[in-house]
């Protein structure tokens, strides 16, 4: 089935210029970005996308560090997209993902682990439309 799912660049993958290269490995492993631009969240952003966390001792830190610099956000479409980008990221984290993975490649550790990929249908279409409009999706 064709999905969509949300692709995020985080602050260090951004500040270490890994950007191109993590956009390279999406292209090269046959799936489509039909969005992309570059944004930094406000801590109240960033506190909003991580909602579901809000429990977690991590929050506060996990906030404070996705706004701490830009990031870029994509929408990836391709067949089983949602799977397709989780297995190309890896593990959450980078020691535990597998060789050649972008987490392990480009990640540092939980918190600063390079990029973001949505779960499931329903969260994916929840976070695409936090980044983007209908309209801004070019999927033809
Ligand atoms: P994933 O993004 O792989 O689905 P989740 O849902 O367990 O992982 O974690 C959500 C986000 O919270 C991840 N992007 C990760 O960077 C961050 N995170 C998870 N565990 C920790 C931790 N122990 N300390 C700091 N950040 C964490």
């Amino acid at each position: 089935m064709v999905e969509r799912t949300l692709c995020l660049i985080k602050p260090d993958a951004v500040e270490k210029r890994s950007t191109g290269a993590i956009l390279a490995r999406i292209e090269e492993a046959g799936l489509k970005i039909i969005a992309c631009r570059m944004r930094r969240l406000s801590k109240e952003d960033a506190g909003r996308f991580y909602i579901v966390h809000r429990e977690r001792p991590f929050y506060g830190e996990l906030t404070e560090f996705m706004s701490s610099g830009p990031i870029v956000s994509c929408v990836l479409e391709g067949e089983g997209a949602i799977g397709k980008w989780r297995d190309l990221m890896g593990a959450t984290d980078p020691a535990k993902a597998p060789e050649k993975s972008i987490r392990r490649d480009f990640g540092t550790n939980v918190e600063r682990n390079a990029t973001h990929g949505s779960d499931a249908q329903e969260t994916a279409r929840w976070e695409i439309g936090f980044f983007f409009a209908e309209q801004e999706l070019l999927s033809e």
